[in-house]
């Protein structure tokens, strides 16, 4: 069979066999997907000890997959101040965290000079803390808010001490999907460009993928195909995430949440079809920690990190509220057979945790 004899010469795959993957064996597709995560990581796998902050839930957009914007199923409004959020970065920073992960809604009550300023006072507290902050989804929500162009919000961000951006807002790009779960949000071509924009900058950025709502295993393979088409371009895509919708509290209405053998699926496509992504993150906030450590066997070299509080997901059902206890991850990961490393934002080997 054509595709098998391109798998294992680890050709690139086109859409049409990037959807036919699917067809096959879970265990076939690992067999060639720990291939490449084995060529490229051996047996590491990467995690950071960072700390997730989600400043206000106050959000504009309704995308109808969210349970953490205040909304008829949430009604707890909240915006952090700023001293609160920097109280939380001196806690953070005393325990050892390396990254902030800011992540908020779209509240039009807190202004562009809300974040920039916020951005600047962490830096100029605790100049090597890493700031991973602002989705494109609110990039593009903070440009049309103050009419600025995406290349000025992104020199912006720059000026202001953001270091590197996360992934969320991928949400799926096909536009038939979007129209349906995100309406008036960043539209894929939005999406990429400012991450392009980004890149060109010569910074790094994360991708991620929301899925198991209404797409169909095609629209995945569509949303790897762009993502790998831009990587071609920049280079700047450090790792992608495949997040598992949460099915609570929201307004999707999807009562068949993703099975543990079809996110296993998608985790080895996506090592399989994007050769040219170093990392594949499974992000154990969705998929749970146990299928999380499973998901190393499928070609997940990265296990996102400590996290110590999570919003977004939690809100919408998932067990990861707490974050995790740094010594029990270690443990866990080596227990399952991996070499625990720890890195930096972009990837740097910081310990290897024996
Ligand atoms: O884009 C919202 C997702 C994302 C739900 O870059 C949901 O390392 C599941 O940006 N079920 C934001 N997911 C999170 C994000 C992120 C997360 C982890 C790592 C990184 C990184 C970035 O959260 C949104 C959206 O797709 N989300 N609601 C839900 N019900």
């Amino acid at each position: 069979m054509e595709l098998l004899k391109k798998l294992e010469s680890g050709e690139r795959l086109s859409f049409e066999e990037g959807v036919k993957l699917y067809d096959l064996d879970l265990f076939l597709l690992s067999k060639f997907a720990q291939a490449k995560r084995e060529k490229l990581h051996q047996r590491k796998t990467f995690f950071n000890i960072n700390r997730h902050i989600n400043p206000t839930n106050i959000c504009k957009d309704v995308c109808k997959f969210c349970a953490f914007s205040a909304h008829r199923k949430n009604p707890n409004p909240y915006t952090l101040t700023h001293e609160e959020i920097l109280e939380i970065a001196q806690d953070a920073v005393k325990r050892g965290v390396k990254e902030l992960h800011i992540v908020s809604a779209h509240n039009d009550k807190v202004g562009l000079d809300w974040y920039l300023d916020l951005f600047k006072k962490i830096k100029s507290s605790y100049p090597t803390l890493h700031i991973k902050a602002l989705t494109a989804a609110e990039v593009n929500f903070l440009a049309k808010e103050y009419n600025l162009s995406f290349e000025e919000m992104v020199e912006l961000m720059i000026e202001s001490g953001v270091d590197s951006m996360p992934g969320g807002g991928a949400e799926i790009f096909k536009e038939e999907v979007r129209e349906k779960i995100c309406k008036g949000k960043v539209s894929s071509q939005e999406w990429l460009e400012i991450h392009k924009l980004w890149h060109k900058k010569g910074r790094k950025s994360n991708a991620t993928m929301l899925f198991g709502h209404i797409e169909k295993r095609e629209d995945r393979i569509d949303h790897l195909l762009r993502l790998r088409e831009l990587q071609d371009e920049t280079g700047g895509f450090n790792c992608f995430i495949p997040l598992i919708y949460q099915t609570k509290n929201n307004y999707l209405n999807i009562s068949n949440p993703v099975t543990g053998q079809e996110y296993l699926k998608t985790i080895a496509i996506s090592r399989i079809f994007l050769d040219n992504i170093p990392h594949i993150k499974a992000y154990w906030a969705t998929s749970t920690l146990n299928l999380a450590l499973v998901a190393q066997e499928f070609g997940a070299d990265d296990l996102d990190g400590t996290i110590e509080k999570e919003m977004i997901q939690s809100s919408a059902g998932a067990n990861s509220k707490k974050g995790v206890d740094l010594k029990e991850f270690v443990a866990l990961i080596k227990d399952s057979g991996f070499i625990p490393i720890e890195r930096d934002s972009l990837y740097n080997q910081l310990k290897v945790w024996e």
